[in-house]
């Protein structure tokens, strides 16, 4: 998978030199790249913003370095990137559209600072790629820099080879709509709590029970939306017993 990341803080994106993303670029199975805005400026001050039109407070970021570094990244004669870009005005991130992007050949992430980009940048790049505006939740960041952050890492980790363990990508929270039940190592017992007798039963039954049962008692008490969400068939009557 190619990735490139456009940003006036590309010193943001280090921490993907580490760790298993960094690896997987080392292997070239990712490859990755960020972009400086400024790359693609022409005046002396390497001026991004603006003050918005219609009035208001801060800056918008102006249309013509992201057009000129949509167009080197994103050429007529290439196959299109999908472009996505942070803002708290988009459509939720979650861990489906991390697989849909898993599946793609290219990403481009642009990352807005100040109160965002101009619209028409959005407009235009969707008569050449597609274009979806990503929020990860419902609050505010300073710009889109560490949204990436997350994205690139929940996407890049479902590619083929990045994960050591692939079986953990099946088990995890979210993967089966549900959030993950609780999880113990050694010691047995520690400062008085002790873990569940059943885990160390093996009776692999029964624990997987256990798990689904505590996985449901999770998802209720934190997230009800989740398990409102659920399709029908993704319950059965032993859930219902429980
Ligand atoms: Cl994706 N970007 C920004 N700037 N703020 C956010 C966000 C994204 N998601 C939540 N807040």
């Amino acid at each position: 998978m190619r990735v490139d990341v456009v940003s006036i803080f590309p010193e943001y994106f280090a921490p993907l030199d580490l760790s298993l993303i960094g690896r997987a670029r080392a292997n070239g199975v990712l490859h990755l790249a960020v972009h400086d805005l400024r790359t693609w400026t022409h005046d002396v001050h390497r001026t991004v913003d603006d003050t918005p039109y219609g009035g208001g407070p801060g800056m918008v970021m102006r249309p013509e370095p992201w057009g000129a570094a949509l167009d080197a990244l994103a050429p007529a004669e290439a196959p299109p990137p999908r472009l996505l870009v942070p803002s708290p005005a988009g459509v939720p991130f979650t861990q489906a559209m991390a697989h849909e992007l898993a599946a793609e050949s290219h990403l481009l992430f642009a990352c807005g600072r100040y109160e965002g980009i101009d619209q028409r940048v959005l407009e235009h790049a969707a008569t050449r790629m597609p274009v979806t505006e990503v929020s990860l939740g419902d609050y505010v960041l300073f710009g889109g820099e560490v949204a990436v952050l997350v994205m690139v890492e929940a996407v890049t980790r479902l590619l083929p080879g990045v994960l050591g363990n692939a079986g953990s990508l099946d088990e995890e929270s979210h993967a089966h709509g549900l959030l993950e039940a609780p999880i113990y190592t050694k010691p047995p017992s520690w400062r008085g709590h002790d873990v569940p007798e059943v885990l160390r039963s093996g009776d692999h039954g029964r624990i997987a029970r256990w798990r689904r049962e505590e996985g449901l008692l999770r998802t209720a008490a934190r997230r009800p939306d989740l398990l409102a969400a659920l399709p029908a068939d993704r319950l059965d009557i032993r859930d219902i017993a429980a």
